[in-house]
């Protein structure tokens, strides 16, 4: 049986043309991008480059290159307004707008790009969000105060295949590009929902010392296994890529966890608002997860930069339920 398109799953789901006129352009950027990855071991695009970006990462040549890309083709769409890149200061204005032209688009152009060296997995996150003005100049306050209007939500992945999971506002849908078609079509199922129950966390233990008591003790509980107070025991993964974690969770349930620490610079995590947790938090809950800062909604952060950091627990409700508890008590 022929599988759906995108662009036909896209239309189903009753999403505006500009909306749609938007994934459509991100995933041929990404379908380009998943050929740039293939190729990088030969082309040489292996390693740091010389640059930083704002928030004083090394960047990687394969950051740049597919921040260069995803942003060209972006201001080919007249349905965006601006533009939010990890990889850029400032908010990215689109000359090339239509009048009434009010949606941002707000990425990170290479996810867990420290896999790059190693072969791991890599990915794309894009969120779409309708701005309450239209007018030239767009400014971050404008992005951030729509960062509760999110239209639509993202990811793809860069593993043994390319894959695309996307909301456009109810359910999640997945997508494999297929090679011989070059395009992106639903993989048998259709709608993908994380199962509420879980005995798999990940989270990076190296900075075990520097957690919050919430954090310590859910960890601990974890590990007890059998004999603690949970009653099972559970397994761990870290892929240092969020795409390649939050996809298993997909996939097998389990939760996520990048919490603020103890420890200077990493305050409030190392993930960012606007373009890793809020977009994942929409995935998530679409998919019946749930997705909290701290003791807070992810969708309900009023981040006042644009590159803002937020701890990220997300994931198998059950799970992240207990994670809630724990802030609620130790607060
Ligand atoms: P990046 O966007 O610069 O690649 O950083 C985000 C990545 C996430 O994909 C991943 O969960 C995390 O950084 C891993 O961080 P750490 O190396 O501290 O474990
Ligand atoms: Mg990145």
């Amino acid at each position: 049986m022929q599988k759906q398109t995108l662009k036909d799953w896209i239309k189903g789901q009753g999403a505006s043309k500009g909306v749609s006129d938007i994934l459509l352009t991100i995933a041929s950027s990404c379908t380009g991008i998943a050929k740039i990855v293939n190729d990088a071991p030969l082309d040489g695009l292996i390693g740091a480059s010389s640059q930083t970006n704002v928030q004083g990462e090394v960047q990687k040549d394969l950051d740049i290159i597919t921040n260069d890309l995803m942003v060209a083709d972006l201001l080919t769409v007249s349905s965006v307004s601006a533009m939010v890149s990890e990889e850029i200061d400032e908010v990215i204005q689109n000359s090339n707008k239509s009048e009434n032209a009010n949606l941002a688009v707000c990425f990170d152009p290479l996810d867990g790009s420290s896999n790059i060296d190693n072969n791991g997995i890599i990915g794309t996150i894009f969120s779409v969000l309708e701005l309450a003005s239209n007018s030239k100049n767009i400014t971050s306050s404008d992005v951030l105060s729509a960062s509760r209007n999110q239209k639509a939500a993202g990811y793809f992945i860069y593993g043994p295949a390319c894959l695309l999971m996307v909301s456009v506002g109810n359910k999640v849908a997945m997508f494999a590009l297929s090679e011989k078609q070059q395009q992106f079509l639903l993989v048998d199922g259709g709608d993908v929902s994380i199962a509420k129950q879980s005995n798999e966390f990940a989270i990076n233990m190296s900075y075990q010392r520097f957690w919050d008591s919430a954090i310590a003790k859910y960890i601990e509980q974890c590990l007890l296994g059998e004999q603690g107070k949970r009653k099972k025991n559970f397994n761990m993964r870290w892929a240092g890529s969020m795409v390649a974690d939050v996809h298993r969770i997909f996939m097998h349930g389990g939760v996520f966890i990048y919490p603020s620490m103890d420890k200077k610079g990493s305050e409030n995590g190392k993930l960012r608002f606007l373009y890793e947790a809020n977009p994942m938090a929409m995935l998530v809950e679409n998919a019946g997860g749930m997705a909290i800062s701290n003791s807070l909604p992810i969708r309900e952060i009023r981040a006042t930069n644009i590159h803002q950091r937020v701890p990220v627990v997300l994931g198998s409700s059950q799970e992240v339920e207990i994670l809630l508890n724990l802030y609620q008590n130790t607060q």
